[in-house]
């Protein structure tokens, strides 16, 4: 058996190998002159099949499970948000994935369909008017969903374009009212080891947590999906509910959201808890700020294999740039 001496944020092997074995395999099928979508595609990644994967109920439908707000899909396409590259297949970016609470590795896609996502609640509390703990179905069914092409940028240096369909942070917010003393918007995971057997790694500080400042959540590309690809949220992407603000670093798009709370303190987010000298609490995009371990110069887009300039905020500067003013000389790049 193996034995982890080290917890698993320490040890970038994990990545080199993923990504190792991924590059050497797609150089292969471009000397034997193979599509990226003809054969071979669950070898590409891993060893999991996009198909049985889909037929498992990925999207939306597992174990007799039918989502309750599928008639909702798809829902109209906000045409201002477009990319510059094109969208991510579903075959590559559902089954190569991060969700720690299902393992510290890409291939979580089979694991984390034993999430049960309903019942499901997200508690709105802290410092609101109008503090209340919704049924997801009724909290979707509140809410104007609509469908966003956004990059999604990890940390990692891999980077993906996908359609989420979701409402925009600031439509939840002002349902709860914030006070005048909230300045901050934290937001945590569900928890539940006996399902999401990454939770039984004592060494990290579970549930997941993430934040936003005021500010940013009330930004219009704060958004949070509760779908992909033009059906409910895939269990691996964060199902019933995630956040996606693709400025920033992809471990801020917190997923599998139960509790939202609004705080006059910054919170302390789950990677800035392992390592803040690793992971900052702002995690802006910025290709001229490395990582500790590594350049953040360019990234490699999941699906081509292609390697694309990083750009400043993912890209999303003319919407975002203006929040850190006068912030110049905080940490808001990693
Ligand atoms: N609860 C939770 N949310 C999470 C993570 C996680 O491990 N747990 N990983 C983050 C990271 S590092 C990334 S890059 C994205 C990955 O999203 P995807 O798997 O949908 O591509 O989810 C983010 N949200
Ligand atoms: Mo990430």
């Amino acid at each position: 058996m193996f034995v982890h001496h080290k917890p698993n944020w320490a040890l970038n092997e994990n990545l080199a190998t993923d990504e190792a074995v991924f590059l050497n395999r797609r150089k292969f099928m471009k000397a034997a002159g193979i599509g990226a979508l003809g054969l071979g595609l669950s070898g590409l990644i891993g060893c999991e099949d996009p198909a049985s994967a889909e037929a498992k109920g990925a999207v939306g439908k597992a174990g007799g499970f039918v989502d309750p707000t599928a008639d909702l899909y798809p829902a109209p396409r906000n045409a201002a948000f477009t990319l510059q590259r094109p969208v991510t297949d579903y075959a590559y970016s559902s089954v190569y994935n991060n969700f720690y609470e299902f393992g510290s590795h890409k291939k979580i896609s089979n694991a984390a369909q034993a999430l049960q996502t309903r019942p499901w609640t997200v508690e709105v509390g802290g410092e609101v008017g109008v503090a209340k703990t919704w049924d997801i179905d009724s909290l979707i069914r509140a809410m104007p969903l609509e469908e966003r092409l956004y990059r999604h940028r990890c940390v990692e240096a891999w980077a993906m374009a996908v359609p989420w369909t979701g409402f925009p942070l600031a439509a939840l917010l002002a349902k709860s009212e914030p006070t005048a003393k909230a300045r901050y918007v934290r937001m945590e995971t569900f928890m539940d080891p006996k399902v999401a057997t990454g939770q039984k790694q004592y060494w990290y500080p579970w549930p997941y947590v993430e934040g936003l400042s005021i500010e940013e959540a009330m930004n219009d590309l704060a958004f949070m999906a509760t779908g992909v690809y033009g059906k409910p949220l895939a269990k691996q992407f964060g199902a019933p509910l995630r956040l996606a603000v693709p400025w920033k670093y992809g471990f801020k798009s917190i997923k599998s959201i139960t509790r939202i709370t609004l705080t006059q303190e910054r919170p302390v987010s789950f990677w800035e808890g392992i390592d803040s000298n690793e992971y900052g609490f702002w995690a802006n995009v910025n290709p001229e700020v490395p990582h500790a371990r590594w350049s953040q110069a360019s990234e490699r887009l999941l699906g081509s294999g292609d390697r694309v300039d990083t750009q400043l905020y993912n890209g999303y500067g003319e919407q975002v740039a203006s929040l850190y003013a006068g912030m110049e000389n905080d940490k808001i790049f990693f």
